[in-house]
């Protein structure tokens, strides 16, 4: 395999973990904070996360290249509040977005079509992630502060179709 193209998907490889962890750090405060929805939600985008990360592990070793599993960061432990977390998963899924973009670039630039080939199933899944954060974060600031607003957004969240798709399947 192509040693900068393994270099770029090795990066990548760091920042679906750390996106996984960084969800799960938003999952378990959601849920301390009696936020079952986006806790749901949360939980759900870290399994998908994961889910890339075990793409590009698999992607790279069977292409005779060496996956290397990484070392995260701590994630934060509290946030402020709602629209915050939601803030934080659009910000954070533009830098990922800009990541897979600069994938992109290098696969063309080293003539890698193949990979090239296999990237953009994360482009358009970056496109998908990005219009979802916005959607639930257009939602939150039509709430505002209001406390019965968050708690009905919770709860819709809970019960709506407004999810990342999981692809091992529902987690417990
Ligand atoms: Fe891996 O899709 Fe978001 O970060």
């Amino acid at each position: 395999m192509n040693k900068r193209v393994e270099l770029a998907l090795n990066d990548q490889i760091e920042k679906e973990a750390s996106s996984s962890q960084y969800y799960l750090a938003m999952a378990s405060w959601a849920e301390n904070n009696g936020l079952n929805g986006t806790a749901k939600f949360m939980y759900l985008h870290s399994d998908e996360e994961r889910f890339h990360m075990l793409k590009l592990i698999k992607f790279v070793n069977e292409r005779g290249g060496t996956a290397l599993v990484p070392a995260v960061g701590k994630p934060p432990v509290h946030f402020e509040n709602l629209e915050t977390v939601f803030s934080l998963l659009l910000e954070h899924e533009i830098k990922v977005t800009e990541s897979i973009n600069n994938l992109v670039d290098v696969c063309l630039q080293e003539k890698d079509y193949s990979t090239h080939n296999f990237v953009q199933w994360y482009v358009s899944e970056q496109l998908e992630e990005e219009a979802l954060a916005r959607t639930v974060l257009d939602k939150l600031k039509l709430i505002g502060g209001d406390k019965g607003g968050m708690y009905m957004f919770d709860r819709d969240l809970e019960n709506s179709a407004i999810q990342p798709t999981n692809p091992a399947g529902p987690t417990a």
